[in-house]
Formats: C-alpha cells, structure tokens, sequence
C-alpha cells in the first residue's frame, strides 16, 4: 500500500471529492448559504484525507485538505507586483469628497459646475482594516499570493494564504480566465478576535491590540500552520492583471464576476448615482459600523465606469479615480500625568505624554507625542490637565486640545530641558526648525540607541530578534558603543544578559551573520542619513551604482537624483565628509557587511536606445504614462505617430488608424499581452 498507483475509480473519486468540498466551502464562507452540516462536510473532508494519505499522488496544492498549513519556510521570497498595488487618497470630510467629485466630473467634462445635475455613479464600498494582499489564478488555480508590500515589491505568503477558508484555492463557474490576479483585503473578524485573544490570555501568551494587527500578524508567519490556527478572512475589491478576460464596463461588474467565481465581495457593495447619494451613504455606513462583525475605518468611491477610470488615470502612487472617506478619529479624554523627553535617532528631542491610560479608537493609550515646544505652546497644555486624546486608524495618538475648564489648581508648566536628557550636552535649536537637538550625534547614548535599532530594522539590514528592547540592554550593558561592534557580539556574551536564552543568542548570532549579506539600497537606508529614506536610498543606490561613486559625488550630481533637493544633496554630503561616519562605514566593511554593486547603464547602453515605439489603443493593465516611462527608462523614445522610422507598435484594444498605418508600412506590431512579457523580458 502507499505505492500502489489508484485506480481511476479513486482518481474519480478524490476529484469529486475535492470539487465537492470547495463548493461547500464557497458556500459557507463566499455566499453564507450552506447546505450541509458541519459534520457532513468534516466527513467529506476526511474522507479525501484518507485517500491523500494512502495515495500521495493524489495530493494537489488546490486540494481542501491543504488549508491546514505546511513545513515553515526559512523566509519569505520578494514577489514584484507586475502592476503596481497602488494607494489610495483620503478625504477627511463632506467637502472633501465634494470636491473629488467636482475634479471628476471637470476632467471628464461632465459639467463640473452642476453639482445636482451630476449623473456620475460610484461604486461605494466599506474600507476594511486589514492587510492588503495580491492573489494570482493560472487556469483557475491558486499559484502565488503576496502582501502589498511597498506597493511595487511584497512578499511571497501563498502557504499562508492557502490556509484562509474563503481564498478559493481553485475557482468555479463559466469563463474562468487563464490568468487572473484579484486584490483585497485580508482581516480578522472581531468574534475571531476576541475569542483568539480571550484564549491567548488564558494560556498567558501575547495578545493582539487590534484586529488589525492581528491579521497582519497571522501573515507574517513564517509557519503556515500557524496561520491557519488563525480566524481570517479575504474579501476582494479589485483585479490586477488578467489574460483571456476581456472586463465588464464597470468596477461593480467586475466584483459581481469575481464573486461567481468564488470570491468573497463585500455585502454592502452599492452603487451610488451622485455625490450626494456617496454622502447618504457614508453616514448609513457609520450607524451601521457598530454592528458589523469586522472593523471598518471609512467607505471607498471608486468611479464605476471603467472607461473613466482610464481616462481619469493616476497621480504619484494612487489612482484619480478613487477615494476613502475616513470616520473621524476617535477621542477620549484622560488626564496628562507628566511629560518626559526623548532623544530621537537624529537628536530631536521630542516631548511625549504620559497620560492615565485610556481607551480610544480600539486600544489603550498611555503615551501620546507632544511633537515639539511649539505644538506645547499651542495647546497651551500643563502638567496635570484634563486633555482630549485622538487617535485615527495606525497613526500614533495625539493630544487634540486641552479641557482648560477643568485645570487643578496644582497645574505646572512643562519645562523644556536646557541639556541632552541622556548626554547632558548643549541643545541647539535651527534657524527655521521646530526641532531642537541634542549635538553630540553617535556620543549621546540615546541616539546611539535609536541609530542601533535602525540599522537592525526590517527595512534597514533586518536583524531579525535584535529589538529595541535588547538595543536597550546591549547598549546600556557597554557591549554595543556604535554599529561595528553589533558584528563582534559573542553568543556567551549575550547569553549571559538577563532575558535572553542560549538558544535565542545563537539565533540572534546567526540573524546578525547572515545580515553581512546585504543590497546598496539597503545598507544606504540603515545608515540612517538625515532625510534619506527607503525611496531615496534606493534613488541614490540606482544611481551612483556604488558606495565609492556616491561618497565622491558633489552636490550638483546629487541634485541630478530623483527626489534630491539642495536639502538632501547637503545631508548626504556631510554625512560623507565626517571621518566618523567613514569609519562607521570602514569597520563595518572590515567585519564582513558587503553588497553587490549595481550596474549604472549608460544611456546608449540601454537596451531600447535608438529605438522609437507607438502606443495606440487602450491598455488594460497599464496606464499608457506608465507604460510610456517604462518604454523611456530603457531607453526607446516614444512616438505619437507611426511613420517609416517607427521600431514597434503596440497596439491595445479598438487600436484604429495608427494601427492600420504600421501595417501599411510593414513596421511590426505587438498586442498588450505580448508588450508586458516583453517588457519584464528586459526590465
Ligand atoms: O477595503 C479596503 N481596505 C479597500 C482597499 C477597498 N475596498 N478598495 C481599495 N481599492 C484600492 C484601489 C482603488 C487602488 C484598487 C483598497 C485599496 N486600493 C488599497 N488598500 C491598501 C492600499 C490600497
């Protein structure tokens, strides 16, 4: 047994098991309609177990029965979004969704001025608190699934994925596409909240804030059973790239199609006929709030016609054509018991609230920035204050006003310190800044923290277990003074600190080994530059191709890189001229951090220079600008008309004169799908 190959009967069996049980479960968990039992359908279940077991060559990836997780992975793969996962802008009140309206209705020329004529439909959906994530169905089968990540790069999480009940590991109906790429939003239900944290508290293991970071949480798990021990659901709103698919004419259309063929929709999708119709809803929507068994932190407008959507475009990372209006941050009221200072990473020293706890906009706020003596002095706040604390979605919380009726007699005043907390040096204050900082940069221990815990961090060289807290500790202990001596920790040193297991030294010794192994971009991010972020980092990385190319660079070239003003071009400049700095940077070559150069392409040695490309008709899965600078960033010049010296056509859908010319002058054509292959062929 076990070896034997099954007979067809069997093979016919599994299958029928299989479909049956994926129709159960979109029943249950996609339309809410099911019509077995719990019980039934557990006996379905193991009854294609069994078989699976016996005959492992019946085993597929889309089967039911492999919702329960699989063998940890050592880390998660980078998944680049074919199309980008773009963001989404937000109004914070009536008039600002009024005036989204009138831009749409005025770059659609639909009569921007008669707000009551207005004819422009919506589609109105709830805007769920979760984790945005990317599924792709190749003949309608679940292939790949990964986070949004930073919109152009997530990770791989397709084992964790597969443990969700409602993701269709395969999907049902007519006309499924051969490929498919849908976009929701991961969650955890509040029940599964509640009842996932009750149980964590009773066994004293660590409980979730919210229900948001819950989900994110269960995503980020290495080991997918993990993951499917976790109560989370998909609920989709948009497609990425499709093939063999040719779209409905509206984004409500679309979610109706998706839903047939096993996706969960949200139940209170709708279409709205004018802006003022959105607002009705929105505020339906807010009473409803309460009730709803997940937690949603505005309602998204989208422009129902597809059509528009693609003549409205996008602007930086975030389409035109869409917007969430977001419920007012919630307040609570509580009473400040006293400001303390902190040094930041840069030597800001920023005053933060310590405030009686108090629960507001889903967790419970004990601290709350006071930003910096200018905002102090705004609010006119004291010591001992009744003060009005907001919060709104992940932003950190803030003391919104002071109740100055109720101050106490005993009120003090804030007094700003004239020295470094930690250090005790000069504080100085910029001609132009709200900030004041401490000076003495990598002296101040607190900077040297915070310098530590950023170049540890996930985005910077990803020392996986080396924490703020253990920064803390290490810093605090003398075993750390700067970033060099992190890769001359001993696992019998660190074993030896209070809180940390044999085990768990090892781990970190190893975390810190393999972080030697590193990208430009990165490293350049982790060296915490003032006003160099991720974006920058990788500009400057992309640019100069090499650390040494970029130390030697002036400020004029530096200006010569996307998003580098005078500004920046002076920061990275400083940065680079202070010996400290260099041998910041020396000893940690010397210890082993290394990265591969980048290979800066000249502008005759991109792969389409000399070449000149047409764009006709409309592209599906592209923004002609997006694929015009895509076009332009290899090389090729893009066109408006066809003539003899034209390299390429590529040609969309209702692709009309300008198609018919290339034909007449022989000058080859590629359709939209055969233009994306080639373009990530060369990119
Ligand atoms: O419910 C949501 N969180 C939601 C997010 C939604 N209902 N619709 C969305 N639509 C988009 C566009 C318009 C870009 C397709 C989104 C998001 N984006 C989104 N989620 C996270 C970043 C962007």
């Amino acid at each position: 047994m076990g070896h034997t190959s099954p007979s067809a009967e069997l093979i016919n069996q599994a299958t029928e098991l299989r479909d049956l049980l994926n129709q159960h479960n979109q029943r249950y968990y996609v339309h809410d309609d099911p019509v077995i039992s719990d019980s039934e359908y557990d006996q379905l279940l193991r009854r294609l177990q069994d078989l699976e077991e016996q005959y492992p060559q019946l085993l597929s990836p889309d089967s039911p029965t492999q919702r329960v997780g699989a063998a940890p992975l050592p880390a998660f793969k980078q998944v680049r979004h074919e199309l980008p996962m773009l963001s989404l802008n937000n109004a914070f009140d009536d008039t600002e969704l009024e005036e989204f309206d009138r831009r749409m209705r005025e770059r659609l020329k639909l009569g921007a001025e008669e707000k009551h004529q207005s004819t422009l439909e919506y589609a109105c959906e709830p805007k769920l608190d979760g984790l945005a994530v990317s599924l792709l169905y190749r003949d309608g089968v679940f292939e790949r699934g990964a986070t949004r990540g930073d919109g152009e790069t997530g990770e791989d999480i397709t084992l964790n994925l597969r443990t969700i009940a409602s993701v269709p590991l395969c999907l049902s109906g007519d006309n499924i596409p051969p490929l498919l790429e849908v976009r929701g939003e991961v969650y955890m239900p509040l029940a599964g909240f509640k009842a996932f944290n009750a149980r964590a508290e009773a066994a004293d293991e660590k409980v979730f804030i919210n229900p948001r970071n819950a989900a994110a949480g269960s995503l980020r798990q290495l080991d997918s059973k993990i993951t499917a021990a976790r109560p989370l659901e998909l609920c989709v709103y948009s497609v990425g790239i499709s093939e063999g698919w040719t779209l409905p004419a509206t984004h409500v259309e679309i979610l109706n199609q998706l839903n047939q063929w096993g996706f969960l929709i949200s139940p209170l999708l709708d279409t709205a006929a004018n802006i003022d119709a959105c607002v009705a809803y929105y505020q339906k929507a807010k009473e409803l709030r309460a009730t709803l068994n997940y937690d949603i932190d505005g309602i998204v407008f989208k422009v129902n016609r597809l059509d528009h959507q693609r003549q409205l475009g996008f602007v930086a990372r975030a389409p035109r054509w869409a917007i969430a209006r977001k419920f007012p941050a919630e307040e609570a009221t509580t009473q400040l018991l006293d400001v303390e200072f902190q040094v930041g990473r840069t030597g800001a020293i920023t005053p933060v609230a310590r405030l009686d706890p108090v629960f507001v906009g889903g967790v419970t706020v004990s601290n709350a920035t006071l930003h910096n003596r200018d905002e102090i002095a705004r609010l006119g706040v004291k010591i001992g204050d009744t003060v009005v604390v907001r919060r709104a979605g992940d932003v950190i919380p803030q003391v919104a006003r002071v109740l100055l009726e109720d101050r106490p007699s005993t009120a003090r005043a804030i007094v700003f310190p004239e020295h470094c907390p930690a250090c005790e040096s000069a504080l100085s204050r910029i001609e132009g800044e709200a900030a004041v900082r401490c000076t003495a940069g990598l002296i101040c221990p607190a900077q040297r923290k915070q310098a530590i815990k950023h170049f540890a961090s996930r985005d910077a060289l990803d020392i996986e277990g080396l924490g703020d807290k253990l920064v803390d500790q290490l810093v605090d202990a003398g075993c750390i003074h700067s970033l060099p001596d992190i890769y001359h920790l001993k696992v019998a040193e660190l074993a030896a600190l209070e809180r940390l297991a044999e085990k768990s030294a090892s781990n970190l010794v190893a975390a810190i080994e393999a972080s030697k192994q590193t990208t430009l971009p990165r490293f350049l991010y982790a060296l915490g530059i003032r006003e160099v972020g991720k974006a920058t980092a990788r500009s400057l990385a992309q640019h100069f191709g090499s650390l040494e190319n970029l130390q030697e660079a002036d400020e004029d070239s530096l200006k010569s890189v996307a998003d580098v003003g005078p500004i920046v071009a002076g920061f990275v400049r400083q940065f680079f001229t202070n010996t400290d700095t260099l041998k910041v940077i020396g000893d940690l070559r010397d210890a082993g951090v290394q990265w591969p150069d980048i290979e800066v392409l000249e502008q005759a040695a991109l792969p389409l220079s000399g070449e000149t490309w047409v764009l006709t008709g409309s592209l599906n899965t592209m923004m002609r600008s997006d694929a015009k600078a895509r076009l332009e960033a290899l090389g090729a010049k893009v066109a408006g008309s066809v003539s003899a010296n034209t390299t390429r056509v590529v040609a969309g859908d209702k692709a009309g004169s300008k198609l018919a010319k290339a034909e007449a002058l022989n000058v080859p054509t590629i359709n939209e799908t055969e233009f994306v292959e080639y373009l990530t062929s060369i990119e």
